[in-house]
């Protein structure tokens, strides 16, 4: 039987990172793609050069989606799976407040790069009537929280995005899960949202017990690993840590 084929953006850190151990250690072929070359480089050695490859990409420009998916159809012949793990918040701050630029990068790499990377796939996927789509998507896509604002709102095209892809894939075995995870430690997620501020990452953290980036690198490999037959649409994941909070009413002052 032939080698299944992972691709996952995102790959240098955190979920992304820790996915492509996950695969590697079940005997997938994983191809690596980030904008850092020198994390991917890191990477590759240490799960080993000969599962392992990477390439330097900016998922935010089609052009070079195009020519990276081109060019690892052309070397690996198929992809099994393709795991759409970019993405990322730029700020913490109310709409009223935001900056424009941040919420032009969110749309970009949460929805755009994403879109750019399954277009280029599907019709491969399709024609060989196999696949398996999985896309990032957030709690943050369900549940509105103060601050989240764009960030939620491009992890809610995220989830829907995914479904209706099931809509139009009906009759393919081509395969379209979402995981949403909520608070996971051990990324660099919240150091990007808060631009490298640690005290406000620590802040996040602190003195709780959060999802770690293994916890949802084996969910998305528990939706990979299922028979061919099933399809995962949607799986939310919290710490035991993480719930709800009521709905807020404010009481104007007598
Ligand atoms: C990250 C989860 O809760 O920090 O997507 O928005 S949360």
């Amino acid at each position: 039987m032939s080698q299944n084929i992972v691709v996952i953006t995102g790959a240098s850190s955190g979920i992304g990172a820790a996915s492509a151990k996950r695969f590697a250690s079940a005997g997938w072929r994983v191809i690596l793609l980030a904008r850092r070359k020198d994390r991917l480089q890191e990477l590759c050695k240490e799960i080993g050069e000969s599962t392992v490859s990477f390439y330097e990409l900016d998922v935010t420009s089609l052009p070079a989606v195009e020519e990276t998916f081109a060019k690892i159809y052309e070397t690996e012949g198929n992809i099994d799976l393709l795991v759409n793990n970019a993405g990322g918040a730029f700020g913490l701050s109310p709409a009223q407040k935001a900056d424009i630029e941040d919420w032009e990068k969110c749309i970009d790499v949460n929805i755009n790069g994403l879109i750019y990377c399954t277009h280029t796939v599907l019709p491969f996927m399709v024609a060989k009537n196999k696949g398996h789509i999985i896309n990032m998507g957030s709690v943050a896509g369900t549940y509105p929280y103060p601050g989240a604002n764009v960030y939620g709102g491009v992890k809610a095209f995220v989830q829907q995005f995914s479904l209706n892809l099931r809509s139009d894939l009906l009759g393919t075995a081509v395969r379209v899960s979402c995981i949403e995870p909520g608070l996971v430690g051990g990324t660099e997620f919240s150091l990007v949202r808060f631009r490298g501020d640690t005290s406000k990452v620590k802040q996040v953290y602190d003195n709780t017990e959060p999802l770690l980036p293994a916890d949802v690198a084996e969910t998305i490999f528990f939706c990979a690993a299922l028979p061919p037959h099933v399809n995962i649409n949607t799986i939310e994941l919290m710490p035991v840590s993480q719930a709800f909070s009521p709905l807020t009413v404010i009481k104007s002052h007598a």
